[in-house]
């Protein structure tokens, strides 16, 4: 088998990506496309044995759910409805690993049984091994920077692969550089560590143990689907004609959204950071990506700006009068074709794991799904291999800082009475499914 980084080399010699148009085209016609939704376990189901439920209590706000843990089959039924043919979500670690040497099967099987539910729906599963949080005890004894971190998050990898059965396509990890940038860069998020070099540890041991993942679910499944969930935003100078803006835009864009993919392509990680010794780092994930799994949701400016630390400003503004989620996010759809015609350059097919709007307004959210299918649909046309593409999120969830006031959700949930009730965004994306759109 090629690695993505032969067939990258093989597309750029013959400059053909007509392969790659007709794959993803007949994959439409066929049926086979991925119109899925996304969701993770912690942001549904809480766990008191995750290092997010001590957050929480030092962030002094409530863990509060959506009982998702009780009421999965209910929820599995909304994807019946709703017609999507692939639904992503997390298995919780710290329910399956509570204690070090406490492994809880009855968590295992739980997921199996959601596995089981959807197989049986017509519904293809994808299975996220890590979506931000941790067992408590992991994040207290081996937190990322530290050695031990690869080979217990391994065991991890090994109970659940041993026990799961029917899926075949995994994330190893969601949105990786989000989990460092928050937990180390800044700190604001477990483990809570201000250092960017520990942080570079970390970030380090994670692709490590990425490519470890990758090689032992292909061990067990030869014919599995592996890859990360990249979160990639379009990165832009606020000030065009100002120099140093632009240049903090493309030392920004090289680090959040390109590292990585020269890492799959080479082994190596460069992350051209400036105030840091640049280092490169032998990492052992080269041509371990199957597919890319790629987050997106908007478009950041950057400012150079003595006044801030390191004279870094980031902004969204709202230039091409698209507006701006309750996340304060602008909404930029032209930034997904961005992304992913740079992903293109991996050689390998890309689904959207995640894309969405918190906000209150369904036609709001229905005119954002809109024009990112749109995107989409331009993107299959001009020849790019774009596999699948998934709402975040099916309900309404805890959003990591933002608690329950960011509503993602396709359904929304009455967090008292937790009824789930359709928003006019669900009946569109069905409408949408069952046309065929492209
Ligand atoms: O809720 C998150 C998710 O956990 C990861 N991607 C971005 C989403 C919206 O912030």
């Amino acid at each position: 088998m090629k690695t993505i980084h032969q067939k990258a080399n093989d597309r750029a010699a013959t400059g053909n990506s007509a392969p790659a148009a007709f794959a993803s085209l007949a994959a439409e016609l066929r049926g086979d496309f991925l119109w899925g939704v996304a969701t993770s376990a912690f942001q549904l189901e809480g766990s008191s044995h995750a290092d997010w439920s001590s957050w929480e209590e030092i962030l002094n706000t409530k863990p509060e759910v959506t009982n998702h843990y009780e009421l999965y089959r209910e929820d599995l039924a909304l994807l019946k409805k709703l017609g999507v043919n692939a639904y992503r979500f997390s298995i919780e670690w710290s329910r399956i690993q509570p204690r070090e040497n406490i492994w809880d099967e009855k968590a295992v099987e739980h997921y199996q049984e959601i596995i089981d539910i959807l197989r049986r729906d017509g519904i293809e599963p994808m299975v996220t091994l890590h979506h931000f949080t941790h067992p408590l005890w992991f994040s207290r004894k081996y937190p990322w920077h530290e050695d031990g971190s690869v080979e217990k998050f391994l065991a991890y990898v090994e109970k659940a692969l041993s026990i799961l059965s029917g899926v075949r396509y995994w994330i190893t990890f969601n949105e990786p550089y989000v989990l460092v940038l928050a937990g180390y860069f800044e700190g604001c998020t477990p483990p809570g560590i201000k250092s960017v070099p520990l942080g570079i540890r970390a970030l380090t041991n994670i692709l490590k143990a990425h490519g470890a993942a990758y090689d032992m679910i292909h061990a067990r499944y030869p014919d599995a689907r592996v890859s990360v969930a990249h979160n990639m935003a379009a990165l832009a100078p606020w000030k065009k004609w100002n120099p140093l803006d632009r240049l903090l835009a493309r030392i920004a864009k090289y680090f959040y959204n390109h590292s990585l993919l020269d890492a799959f392509l080479t082994g190596r990680l460069r992350l051209n950071l400036p105030f840091h010794k640049e280092q490169e780092i032998a990492v052992p994930i080269q041509g371990k990506l199957d597919f890319l799994g790629v987050n997106y949701y908007t478009r950041i400016h950057m400012r150079f700006n003595p006044l801030k630390k390191k004279g870094v400003e980031m902004r969204h503004l709202d230039i091409d009068g698209h507006g701006l989620t309750d996340m304060g996010w602008e909404i930029h759809p032209r930034g997904l074709e961005k992304v992913l015609r740079y992903a293109s350059r991996l050689g390998v097919p890309l689904i959207i794991t995640e894309n969405g709007i918190a906000t209150r307004d369904s036609q709001e959210k229905i005119r954002f799904m809109k024009k990112h299918i749109d995107v989409v649909e331009h993107c299959l046309r001009q020849g790019m291999d774009i596999r699948g593409y998934f709402y975040w999120s099916l309900i309404d969830n805890y959003e990591w800082l933002q608690g329950l006031d960011a509503r993602f959700g396709l359904y929304k949930v009455d967090f008292d009475t937790l009824k789930r009730t359709p928003t006019n965004a669900a009946a569109y994306y069905s409408y949408l499914i069952k046309n065929r759109r492209f």
